[in-house]
């Protein structure tokens, strides 16, 4: 986004600081390619000229809230206003259409009252403050006016606020398409209360977020002819399946155990349960409890809210049996047989726990036993039985847990859409997504590496998207636009899911073939993609591959990749649990067809990888039927704190959520759009000669454009578009004449004395 700035003495200016990003100063003196740029009384910086960006002085002191009305658009001038702004309570802005939110870490119960909606109801968007209703009344405008569905897409790092956002955008669209005529349960309430249900079994406390959501969903609201909420579709994308079996301080598992042992006590008794430290699903972390949150009270809120999605109570008594025995499922350890490399259970308290499990399942305690200390491997020739060491055994039990939660998780999902009912008449709809940002940390693995790709597919959708509006601005002020061209990230794309020799196709190969190693995996990506540049070989690895995405170059550990991709449940578990009297458990491992179980290993085989590109690939085709709306949430702060703003982790997020990337595509065309009269409002003076002569103001524009030498700028219907750079040079014209006129005035005083 470096821009070519005409920048004078007496500038004022942003200078690069380690400290804070962004600091402002005024340009004392230049030397060649240096300045000399006075910070305060006492500090004075030396810079190059190339990496000093001018500061607007004649911005209003409370920020605009449109990142478009900045004269300067560059990441310190964003990052001024949005902190400005923040600190004012002002957590909205706009760049353009986007909406940007910055996550206040305090409730601001006025913000959204039922006033408030009823102020944003119809009000054409930018005429209020910024706002979510804002951009819900946008696209329910857009839906009902021109017949096209629309989505809303909420994007940011994790605790940014996407989830909070996401549920007053339901919450405003049933307040627009609700009925208040019908008695008892609603489509809208039934929309609204399927939140805290998925939250109780999909969110967890982690370490950047108390309520983080683990899984990815798009909740699509379908309206009738007369705009009212008529049915309504949710999807939902990778639960994280690691987190049922393995937690780390001071991290929770999902909320649903620990609302589960703070039930009610005829609940504790029928399924012997206790406090969560007894449970080694839940004690590998020393958090329990949440700040502020009532395990014991959100437990009986979870239940009134399945009742209203529909889940009846014998459903809700088999889900929570079901929670039970993967608690108790967890308990059962394994030593070593004494004989042999065979294992058994380790005490009276893991026969206990094995029984319970079994008795909550409602599946024979000798078959769950024998299930989790063998496996039967079935070759071309023969049927092994083989007994599994007590490492084994614990990870075929974790297996167990895994699956039957995620199939758990699925089961609420489709139970909630039957329950809501799709409206098959229904025209148009609005999506609104929920889904996690671009992560990068110290160890990346497979979840990284398809959150990333997620985030790739989106950004292309968002580049496109946000090239179109600027597009349809100048073609709407008429000024030639043909030759403005944007950088896709196609590449990095065809990368990760070009088929055939795309990373996931690479990836499924290597999973079918059963000498596969992660090293043989990443040799074969080094091959392929030696000369391919968006991927990386980091220096004396041979495991390790570093892909650059667009928001920064990620390092992937593969160790994990080719199991993570495998999803297949064990013969003997499907068995087990098909086989459940209870008919709850029973439909969550529908039998499997006589072919599959027959057949090898290899066709057993179906990858994650594959699976979610699918996913993906029709999240994208329904996005791209539909008129998308951006809302971009932003942490402000690592500390969960509500007073703080640290500029580097703005600016970084800003980057990953493509804003600064729509900002860039914006400056590779014009930039700054200034109105004919804030034009004149501000170089009028530089020209007053064609202010005299009694111009339109565009004609005047045009006159003032010229005798400043400005080319390649544009003179719309309303506006004058000026390409980067442009702005910086009237300003620094500006800054001179009004230093002569300083200058004479001040010679005009000296010679008075
Ligand atoms: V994650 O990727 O699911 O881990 P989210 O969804 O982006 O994350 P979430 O919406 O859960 O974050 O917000 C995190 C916390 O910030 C919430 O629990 C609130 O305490 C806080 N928050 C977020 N937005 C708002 C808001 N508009 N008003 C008040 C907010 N508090
Ligand atoms: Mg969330």
């Amino acid at each position: 986004m470096a821009t070519p700035v005409n920048i004078v003495e007496g500038s004022y200016v942003w200078v690069e600081d380690p400290e804070v990003t962004w600091i402002d100063g005024q340009v004392e003196e230049i030397k060649g390619d240096e300045a000399e740029v006075r910070i305060s009384d006492e500090k004075k910086v030396v810079a190059n000229l190339s990496k000093i960006y001018p500061k607007d002085v004649d911005s209003p002191a409370d920020g605009v809230d449109d990142m478009t009305k900045l004269s300067y658009l560059h990441e310190p001038g964003v990052l001024q206003n949005l902190a400005t702004r923040y600190q004012l309570n002002k957590i909205y802005t706009y760049t353009g259409s986007i909406l940007i939110a910055i996550n206040p870490f305090q409730r601001l119960p006025d913000l959204y009252d039922p006033q408030m909606m009823e102020k944003y109801k119809e009000a054409p968007l930018g005429e209020l403050s910024p706002h979510v209703f804002a951009i819900a009344d946008a696209a329910y405008r857009a839906m009902i006016n021109e017949g096209k569905s629309n989505s809303i897409l909420v994007s940011g790092e994790s605790g940014a606020g996407k989830t909070e956002t996401t549920k007053m955008l339901m919450q405003y669209l049933a307040y627009l398409g609700g009925r208040k005529e019908v008695e008892g349960r609603s489509v809208e309430q039934q929309v609204l209360e399927s939140n805290p249900v998925l939250e109780a079994f999909g969110n967890a406390k982690t370490v950047r977020n108390n309520n983080s959501s683990r899984f990815g969903k798009f909740v699509e609201i379908q309206f009738d002819k007369l705009g009212r909420i008529s049915g309504a579709a949710i999807r939902t994308y990778l639960l994280e399946r690691s987190r049922v079996c393995q937690i780390s301080d001071p991290e929770r598992n999902y909320h649903c155990f620990y609302l589960l042992c703070a039930a009610p006590q005829k609940e504790i008794e029928k399924y012997k349960l206790g406090h969560p430290k007894t449970f080694h699903y839940l004690n590998q972390s020393n958090c329990y409890e949440l700040d502020d949150v009532s395990d014991a009270h959100d437990y009986l809120a979870t239940r009134k809210a399945m009742d209203i999605v529909g889940i009846s109570q014998n459903e809700q008594e088999a889900i929570f049996r079901t929670v039970a025995a993967i608690l108790h499922l967890g308990n059962v350890k394994f030593s070593k047989a004494e004989d042999n490399d065979s294992s058994v259970l380790e005490n009276d308290e893991s026969n206990f726990h094995l029984q319970t499990a079994a008795e909550l399942l409602m599946c024979d305690p000798n078959a769950l036993e024998a299930a989790l200390l063998n496996r039967v491997m079935v070759t071309p020739e023969e049927v092994i039985k083989r007994s599994l060491d007590p490492n084994g055994a614990a990870v075929s039990r974790d297996g167990l847990a895994k699956t039957i939660y995620s199939r758990l998780f699925e089961w609420l999902v489709n139970k909630i859409n039957s329950s809501i009912g799709q409206d098959p008449n229904s025209k148009c709809l609005i999506g609104v997504l929920d889904i996690y940002g671009f992560e990068s940390f110290e160890s990346n693995s497979f979840e990284q590496f398809c959150i990333n790709f997620t985030n790739e597919k989106l950004q292309q959708h968002f580049n496109q998207h946000v090239f179109k509006m600027e597009q349809e601005e100048y073609k709407k002020e008429e000024i030639d636009w043909n030759y403005i061209e944007f950088i896709d990230n196609q590449d990095v794309l065809d990368l990760i899911e070009k088929k055939p020799g795309g990373i996931i196709a690479l990836l499924d190969e290597a999973c079918m073939f059963p000498k596969s190693t992660h090293e043989t995996f990443s040799e074969k990506l080094y091959q392929t993609f030696k000369s391919h540049k968006r991927f990386i070989k980091p220096k004396l690895s041979r495991t390790e591959f570093t892909i650059a995405h667009y928001a920064g170059e990620v390092q992937y550990q593969s160790d994990l990749f080719l199991d993570k991709n495998k999803d297949y449940v064990v013969a003997e578990h499907q068995d087990l649990l098909t086989a459940s009297k209870c008919p709850f458990v029973a439909t969550l491992f529908p039998p499997v067809p006589e072919e599959t179980t027959k057949s090898s290993n290899k066709s057993k085989f179906s990858s994650i990888g594959s699976r979610f590109k699918l996913q993906l690939q029709q999240l994208m085709d329904t996005l791209n039927s539909t008129e998308p709306h951006y809302i971009r949430c932003v942490k402000p702060n690592n500390l969960f704190k509500s007073s703080i703003f640290d500029n580097a982790n703005v600016m970084q997020q800003l980057r990953c959520g493509g804003v600064l990337e729509a900002i860039r595509i914006s400056c590779s065309g014009y930039p700054t759009h200034k109105t004919f009269e804030e034009f004149l409002h501000r170089f009028g003076f530089l020209a007053p000669e064609v202010l005299g002569e009694n111009n339109d103001e565009k004609v005047a524009c045009q006159k003032i454009l010229e005798k400043m030498g400005i080319a390649g700028a544009q003179i719309g219907q309303t506006k004058v578009f000026l390409r980067a750079g442009q702005m910086a040079e009237l300003d620094a014209r500006r800054v001179q004449e009004l230093g002569n006129a300083a200058n004479i005035v001040q010679a005009e005083i000296r010679s008075d004395i």
